[in-house]
């Protein structure tokens, strides 16, 4: 058996038998491909995120929501850093995954690509996407690859928390006045649609699924977690006295899950091509937020460079 041959077996061993693959081990190119590009832009997603939910910081209706708010978008931060520092760990370098997602290059999920334009947002951003984030994120625990795998453990139980604090600022909107259950019942509207579009498209035009699932990249496929977080939504809605906005979802005892109406793939289509509401406000905030941060990175790396250089002398002066 040839070297390459014996390298390939022993991946498909540990794949098969649930041994995590680790940063030195020998894995396929495409293996070592397909993680960078689903990674990366999982990490650009966890950064372009919190964005939407920035904007209502300095307008949170009280000291409690503020705190919480900002804790949510300072926890998305840190996803996004583990995520880049996972991709790292396959050789990608971070400079050039920040320019993929500058120039285009990249995609992020096509949720942060609608305005947050009321307070009832904010709550269902934290239902909704949060909810959908976890739905989708929980399989990955499982991943075959280990520094993805160690990453999403701690991002789940954060975005547990998340999903907490969003559904609870849609209860209180929902039971208050009036007008406050009405600006919820409009975000649900205006999120769900969206929500439902963040686990990509079925399964019979998703382009990486197969692949994916007999690497174990992905440990279930589009279509049954979009079905999963429906079945759990629901309830959901219902207890806060919503309607969802889909005249055809219904329960199908038969099936034992709810039936639900066309999703609009070409909306989809559309918003992940750059053509969303506000994929150049986003992409604009987020090379602002690269430019604004040169003197740090500079002040970081000229300290970095002094301390090793300290060392260095110390060393050889012992
Ligand atoms: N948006 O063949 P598939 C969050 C692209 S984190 C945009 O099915 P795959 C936290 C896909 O990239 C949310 N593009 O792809 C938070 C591919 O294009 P490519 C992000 C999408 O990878 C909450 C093409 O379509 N989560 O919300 C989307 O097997 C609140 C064909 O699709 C993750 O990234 C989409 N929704 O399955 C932060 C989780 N869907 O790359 C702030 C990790 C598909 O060939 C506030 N990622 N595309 O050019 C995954 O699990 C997978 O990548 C999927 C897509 C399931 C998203």
């Amino acid at each position: 058996m040839s070297k390459e041959k014996a390298f390939e077996q022993e991946f498909e061993n540990k794949i098969e038998n649930e041994i995590k693959i680790e940063p030195r081990d020998w894995m396929p190119e495409k293996y070592r491909e397909n993680l960078i590009r689903q990674i990366s832009q999982h990490a650009h997603s966890e950064v372009v995120g919190m964005l939407p939910e920035a904007n209502w910081i300095t307008r949170a209706p009280s000291l409690r929501r503020k705190v919480a708010l900002l804790a949510k978008v300072q926890d998305e931060a840190g996803h996004g850093l583990y995520l880049y520092s996972a991709t790292e760990t396959l050789g990608a370098r971070r400079e050039d995954t920040v320019d993929d997602l500058h120039e285009g290059r990249a995609k992020y999920s096509n949720i942060f690509n609608y305005p947050s334009v009321t307070w009832a947002d904010i709550g269902v951003i934290g239902w909704l996407v949060d909810g959908a984030a976890i739905q989708n994120q929980v399989m990955l625990t499982r991943t075959s690859y280990g520094p993805y795998s160690r990453a999403m453990v701690r991002i789940c139980k954060e975005e547990s928390f998340h999903q907490r604090q969003g559904y609870e600022i849609v209860l209180h909107m929902a039971k208050g006045t009036p007008e406050q259950k009405e600006m919820a019942q409009d975000a649900l509207n205006r999120w769900w649609w969206p929500s439902l579009m963040m686990f990509g498209p079925s399964d019979k035009d998703s382009k990486h699924s197969q692949q994916s699932l007999a690497w174990k990249i992905k440990r279930q496929g589009n279509d049954e977690l979009r079905q999963e977080f429906i079945d759990k939504t629901v309830p959901q809605a219902k207890y806060a006295g919503l309607t969802i906005p889909d005249p055809d979802l219904k329960w199908n005892e038969e099936k034992g899950v709810h039936d639900f109406g066309e999703i609009d793939w070409s909306e989809f289509m559309n918003v992940i091509k750059g053509n969303g509401p506000m994929n150049r406000s986003r992409i604009k905030a987020r090379k602002a937020a690269k430019e604004n941060g040169a003197w740090v990175r500079e002040a970081a790396t000229a300290y970095h460079e002094k301390k090793m250089k300290r060392a260095q002398q110390k060393q050889s002066a012992a």
